[in-house]
């Protein structure tokens, strides 16, 4: 675990390659009360430049002020390429010992087993600056600092990606990218180059079915499932191996937000996703995943069901192989430092340990290359292993020396091999001492540029993926479409994505279609694709509402009782109540007192996963009251209130006994348990039809 300092910094247990022990103060700043220089110069003044008179010219001999101007004119280091929007939570993931008959990775294996983890959620396209809620997959990356070397799972949230060979990567990423010329839009995928692109090279079908599917715009991370994407291979104490699938699967389930709440919260919470894993953790609701693996035999096709296993744009349907649970993650200390952790955390598919190895998918071995040759120009040299979030846990001993940024101090003479000056040392270990031996892989074949046969299906899978999903999630897809293409420009990119389409569904095809005012093209999508319902994430059975957040609406002549009362209901499931007011200020009546924590003019209905108007709560007919809670009820959320307080919904348009709206006389258990039961269904689904963008009918003679 990691140490506690005299000053109350955390300090990562791992120490720098070669260093003699444990990070002194002097070596890890801040350390003192008082301002100093970088050297320790106590400061008397950092407000004045020293100047020749008070009304005369700044001396050159103002070292404080040359030291602090020439830092801060270097604080910035380039953003990633991708996924530059991030954020992080320190965590720890405990083994189920499930997986020791596949793996010998101890830290997956060893039942009981804790080891420290960093986990980084992003998004792919945007800008370090731009906001979280934009439609597009989310990063999923993943440091375990284990004890037989750090082992990193970097992965998305999506299980399948745009690309076959990672020799396209630069491609796609080029034309999703804001347009060079004028660097818009940003963090978008709705624009003509991505579309161009999409729309010509067919095999990124797949993941932009996903992409403009509801995955594309996770409720927060903590409903967010997670994929390691390629095939790995595990290898077990026996030498025997087998191919996996690793999944993550979140405790809170899988959710998303509607199109509607993703646009606004990226205007007034543009930190939507990051403030709420940070909120969450800080108050005791951690984020919880569930690691799984679909285990396929190794049996040299490299295939499994007639899927290709070494194709990125399929994934196994959980159908054919069970997702089997082998260790929980939980993410439960936030980041004290958003650069030094989250920044320049550095995560690499090489970082590998016994028992994890990898396979010939072609896109998994250009990212062997990639990550590394990355963080030498985001980190500034090849020393970004000793910086604190990527220093492994456990010893390190290796031949590498100098370079930028050294920081630590090498002892001994020989960092070669064979060497007698230094004992021999450092020794290397076979297998029985911890080595990573890769386990013999025959490999032979002719020098060629090209994909194997199997690789040319670009349709299936994404056809299986659409008719999966219940008819409500696929008009979530056909209104992204028509909202993405109803964006680009160019009729040609519009025509040629519609024939992509007609070959995955012709419903599909035609609904986006109508939408552009298009012909349907036709085409000649797959017939007897076999289902996976595991993919829809409607669900039918109230889940955990930990992390959640209910809005409750009150004023001067609120029941505050019965506020203190949902307040506590909330918090035992883990959940967390807002007041929110017309004004700022303390509500109060006698002796009992609640804050106000949100006003009408800084609330919006996307914060809130439900909307609860207290008792005794006036009908003010305020048009911010009135929006908020039509907001909530366009977006399918629950909504309740409780005593005469039904009056005030009634007055945004709200039938009382409509469906997903809880009502009750007083707060009560039954008020409070159906109200859980209602947010832990996440949406009032049956509420869509009539409220989803698209069912508004057109106006007359339109
Ligand atoms: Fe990445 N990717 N990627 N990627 N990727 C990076 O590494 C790359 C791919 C993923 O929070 C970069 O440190 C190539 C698939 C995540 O720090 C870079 C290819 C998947 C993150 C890079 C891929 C990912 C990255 C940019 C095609 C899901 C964020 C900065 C062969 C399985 C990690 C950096 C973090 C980051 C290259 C494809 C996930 C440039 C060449 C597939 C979650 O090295």
């Amino acid at each position: 675990m990691s140490s506690s300092r005299s000053n109350g910094q955390q300090v990562s247990p791992g120490t720098p390659p070669g260093s003699t022990g444990s990070i002194s103060p002097a070596e890890q700043p801040p350390t003192g009360e008082y301002l100093t220089t970088a050297q320790g110069l106590p400061l008397p003044d950092t407000d004045h430049s020293l100047k020749a008179g008070d009304r005369g010219p700044t001396l050159l001999e103002d070292f404080h002020l040359r030291e602090k101007t020439t830092h801060f004119d270097h604080e910035r280091i380039p953003e990633r390429v991708v996924h530059a929007r991030g954020a992080a939570a320190h965590g720890v993931f405990e083994s189920y010992g499930t997986a020791g008959s596949v793996t010998k990775a101890g830290f997956l294996a060893e039942k009981g087993r804790e080891t420290e983890v960093f986990v980084r959620f992003s998004t792919v396209l945007g800008s370090r600056g731009s906001a979280d809620t934009v439609r597009d997959t989310r990063g999923f990356a993943v440091k375990f600092y284990t004890s037989d070397g750090t082992f990193d799972l970097v992965g998305n949230n999506i299980p399948v990606f745009f690309i076959q060979d990672g020799i396209k990567f630069p491609d796609v990423i080029h034309a999703a990218k804001p347009h060079p010329d004028r660097e818009i839009p940003q963090a978008q995928s709705a624009h003509d180059t991505f579309w161009d692109f999409a729309s010509l090279h067919t095999e990124a079908t797949h993941h932009v079915l996903w992409n403009m599917s509801d995955r594309g715009i996770p409720r927060s991370y903590r409903t967010m499932e997670g994929f390691g994407v390629h095939t790995f291979r595990l290898v077990n104490a026996d030498g025997e191996t087998h191919l996996v699938k690793f999944h993550w699967k979140p405790l809170a389930g899988v959710h998303s937000l509607v199109w509607e709440e993703a646009q606004i919260a990226a205007g007034i919470d543009p930190d939507f996703h990051r403030r709420d894993m940070a909120d969450g953790i800080e108050t005791g609701a951690f984020l919880e995943y569930e690691l799984g693996i679909q285990v396929m035999p190794d049996d040299g096709t490299d295939s499994f069901e007639g899927i290709d296993l070494l194709d990125p744009t399929k994934f196994v349907p959980e159908e054919l192989a069970g997702v089997q649970l082998v260790g929980k993650l939980t993410l439960n200390r936030n980041p004290e430092n958003y650069f030094a952790e989250t920044e320049q955390v550095a995560f690499h598919l090489g970082n590998l340990v016994p028992g994890i190895e990898v396979t010939n998918d072609p896109l998994l071995q250009a990212r062997l290359f990639s990550y590394l040759d990355t963080q030498l120009t985001r980190l500034g040299g090849p020393n970004f292993t000793q910086i604190p979030v990527n220093r492994p846990h456990c010893p390190v001993n290796d031949m590498l020396r100098d370079g930028m940024h050294q920081t630590a101090v090498h002892t001994g003479l020989a960092p070669y091999r064979p060497n007698s000056l230094d004992g021999g040392q450092p020794l290397v270990s076979d297998t029985a001492d911890g080595g990573y031996v890769q386990v013999a892989r025959p490999v032979e074949g002719t020098v060629i540029r090209a994909n194997p046969v199997s690789f040319g299906d670009h349709y299936s899978q994404a056809a299986m993926f659409y008719r999966s999903l219940t008819p409500l999630e696929q008009a979530h897809i056909v209104e992204a479409f028509t909202f993405e293409l109803g964006k680009c420009y160019e009729q040609a990119v519009k025509e040629r994505e519609l024939q992509v389409l007609a070959n995955v569904d012709t419903g599909l095809c035609e609904q986006v279609a109508a939408g552009l005012g298009l012909p349907a093209p036709a085409g000649s999508p797959p017939e007897d694709v076999t289902l996976s319902p595991a993919l829809s994430q409607v669900v039918t059975e109230p889940g955990r509402i930990a992390g959640r957040k209910i809005g409750v609406i009150a004023d001067a002549g609120a029941d505050l009782a019965g506020i203190d009362k949902l307040r506590k209901a909330a918090a035992k499931l883990g959940a967390s109540v807002l007041v929110v007011a017309p004004v700022g200020g303390i509500l109060s009546h006698g002796a009992r007192q609640e804050a106000v924590e949100r006003t009408l003019l800084t609330a919006r209905s996307i914060e809130f996963d439900a909307v609860v108007v207290a008792g005794g709560t006036t009908p003010s007919g305020d048009i911010k009251l009135v929006l908020l809670l039509q907001e909530a009820f366009r977006h399918a959320k629950v909504l309740g209130a409780w005593g005469d307080a039904t009056a005030v919904l009634e007055a945004a348009g709200i039938p009382a006994g409509g469906v997903g709206v809880v009502t009750a006389d007083t707060v009560g258990k039954s008020f409070t348990d159906e109200l859980a039961a209602a947010v832990g269904l996440h949406r009032v689904w049956e509420r869509a039809p009539a409220v989803m963008a698209s069912a508004v009918p057109p106006a007359p003679g339109a």
